[in-house]
């Protein structure tokens, strides 16, 4: 499949989605977020993608923001719908029910951090800055960075990137808890691909209700998502990959999932 603004390319069961805008840092215009939606519904209905990566072209930026020149003369309701395009793509890819890793490869700024945040998890490069510099330019984030920033790294410190705008690099956004794992720059997409390639490995059905469960989990109580939790695992028990990976561990051999 081909798209103007995003390049995409299964290795096995992991596709790696490419943010390709690296004149303008992979900045988000509407054709680009509209790109990377069909280039993600792809992804879902493709029975042999198990795992997305999402990431940016060239040495310099995963995603330096939604892309102010494009937003630079719009009026109230063309930024609204601008702002619900964004919120709908990465609704899209926060509820899709395949993992989503964000590997951030440099800026990962506004709406580029919005992104990587509605990824399943992140790792990042040491050049890696963040941050939500939207107050610079007289607006709020509109991506759902108020929102997720918070669940991440919680209220205060939230508050402090939302309201200074300021960057921080690599190791702030490990001890804050922003991302997983930092790599030098070289050993960021074989260390990303290779992890991706291991959930792949795994029972597909299981590590998708392992989504649903937190996902869900997470904006509820603790007496629903503790009953869900024991739906789904009972549910599990109805496939194959259950039956195969615990045949599998007592006959002391490798599983073969199907996915069902
Ligand atoms: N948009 C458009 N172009 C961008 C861009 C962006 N966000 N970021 C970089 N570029 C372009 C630059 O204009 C430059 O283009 P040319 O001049 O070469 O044509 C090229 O990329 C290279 O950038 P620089 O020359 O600036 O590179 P530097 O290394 O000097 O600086 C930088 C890198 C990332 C620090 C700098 O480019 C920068 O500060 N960029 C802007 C970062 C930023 O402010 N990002 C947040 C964008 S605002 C909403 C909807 C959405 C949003 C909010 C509300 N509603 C509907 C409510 C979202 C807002 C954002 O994301």
């Amino acid at each position: 499949m081909e798209f103007a603004n995003v390049l995409l390319e299964k290795e096995g069961a992991v596709a790696t989605l490419t943010v390709n805008r690296p004149k303008a840092l992979n900045a988000l215009n509407r054709d680009t977020l509209l790109d990377i939606k069909a280039a993600i519904e792809a992804c879902r209905d493709d029975a042999e993608v198990n795992v997305i990566i999402i990431t940016g072209a060239g040495d310099k930026a995963f995603v330096a923001g939604a892309d102010i020149t494009f937003m630079q003369e719009m009026n109230a309701l063309e930024g609204r719908e601008f702002g619900l395009l964004g919120q709908s793509v990465f609704s899209l890819i926060e509820s899709i029910e395949k993992p989503v890793i964000a590997a951030i490869n440099g800026f990962a700024l506004g709406g580029g951090c919005e992104l990587a945040m509605a990824c399943d998890f992140r790792i990042c490069s040491d050049a890696s800055k963040f941050g939500q510099p939207e107050v610079g330019l007289g607006v709020t984030p509109g991506f759902g960075g108020t929102q997720r920033l918070p669940r991440l790294v919680g209220t205060g410190m939230a508050k402090q990137l939302l309201y200074s705008g300021d960057m921080i690099d690599a190791a702030e956004a490990l001890r804050i808890g922003l991302v997983n794992a930092v790599l030098p720059v070289d050993e960021l997409m074989p260390y990303v691909k290779k992890l991706a390639a291991r959930i792949a490995s795994r029972g597909q059905v299981a590590v998708r209700f392992c989504k649903v469960a937190v996902n869900e989990g997470m904006q509820t109580d603790i007496d629903r998502s503790m009953t869900l939790e024991a739906d789904l695992f009972g549910l599990c028990f109805a496939t194959q990959d259950q039956k195969e990976g615990m045949k599998a561990f007592v006959e002391k051999r490798k599983a073969q999932f199907v996915g069902k």
